[in-house]
């Protein structure tokens, strides 16, 4: 059996849906294949998309005949933790840093390429096949959440036009509400909510800025209507960044609203930042007039020295 699947430490919805949509199209290419993970899920596996109850088995028992197939994961280190790294197959992933390992050991079935989602690259595998009229709704529409988290709701800088190509192809066959794009991000959000300490904490790096003379402690939250969130949560956030270091700063990135909320009470950082991004502070609050990943403030600072 061809057993699909992703990294170790937790399973986001690129990676799930990636797994469960490649899986199926083995399958109707009369392959015998299986989508696994032992890894938790995360938040952007939603509530509802939790509700279809996608194929992905969690009791897998290995046998000697299984090959791996990697989904949205390269670097063997990070591997689901039942993969025997002799018997790998194929890799399709969107993540740099081991594409000539995989081209040197798998050849033309290693898929590895810096795009928005590597459910776009899924989606591919299906277009070459020209198997897209067999993809069941189920896979169409697991693909278009991976595509719209990955990219958030194509805001990031990674994104590219196959990732926009593939997400309207899936649309015409997905069978969703209109608002599908809000509804799902919202539902992200609520699950992050529940416990904003524990997300924003989860989500956090000390990082040290050629710019910066201390170290910052940064954290980073995605949700839909950052406005809401700051209106309802900013005080327990800024407590918790607080605590762990003096220099801290958040990055509440509004998917819905295109443009991330800056935080920090920390007036050195706050005039740093200013510089760095040519935003100002209002209070705590700087807003940017577009969405900043924490990758991309990294690398403002890397260009500007
Ligand atoms: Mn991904």
């Amino acid at each position: 059996m061809r057993v699909v699947t992703s990294g170790s430490a937790y399973v986001d919805i690129d990676a799930y849906a990636g797994a469960v949509a490649y899986a199926e199209l083995l399958q109707v290419q009369g392959n015998e294949a299986m989508a696994v993970s032992t890894a938790p899920l995360n938040e952007s596996i939603s509530e509802t998309v939790r509700s279809w109850q996608a194929p992905l088995q969690t009791d897998y028992k290995p046998s000697e005949n299984d090959t791996y197939t990697l989904i949205d994961v390269s670097d063997p280190a990070y591997f689901d933790k039942m993969v025997d790294l002799g018997r790998v197959d194929e890799v399709i992933d969107h993540h740099p840093g081991f594409e000539e390992h995989w081209q040197e050991r798998l050849g033309d079935s290693s898929h590895i390429e810096f795009i928005g989602a590597a459910c776009t690259l899924v989606y591919e595998r299906w277009k070459t096949a020209d198997l897209l009229g067999k993809m069941s709704i189920l896979s169409a529409r697991l693909l278009i959440c991976g595509i719209l988290d990955n990219t958030l709701n194509f805001g990031a800088k990674v994104t590219t036009p196959r990732d926009v190509e593939a997400y309207d192809k899936l649309v015409a066959q997905a069978d969703l509400p209109d608002n599908w794009t809000a509804q799902y991000f919202t539902e992200c959000q609520d699950a992050i909510l529940q416990d904003a300490v524990a997300a924003i904490q989860n989500d956090t790096k000390t990082l040290t800025f050629k710019s910066f003379e201390q170290p910052i402690c940064f954290g980073q939250l995605v949700v839909w209507d950052g406005k809401k969130v700051l209106a309802e949560h900013q005080e327990v956030l800024k407590e918790a960044l607080a605590s762990i270091k003096p220099d801290w700063l958040m990055n509440l990135i509004s998917v819905g609203e295109r443009k991330s909320y800056f935080v920090t009470d920390n007036t050195g950082v706050q005039g740093w930042l200013s510089q760095l991004l040519g935003v100002r502070f209002d209070g705590s609050v700087a807003v940017a007039d577009r969405l900043w990943l924490r990758k991309e403030v990294i690398k403002q600072d890397i260009t500007n020295g």
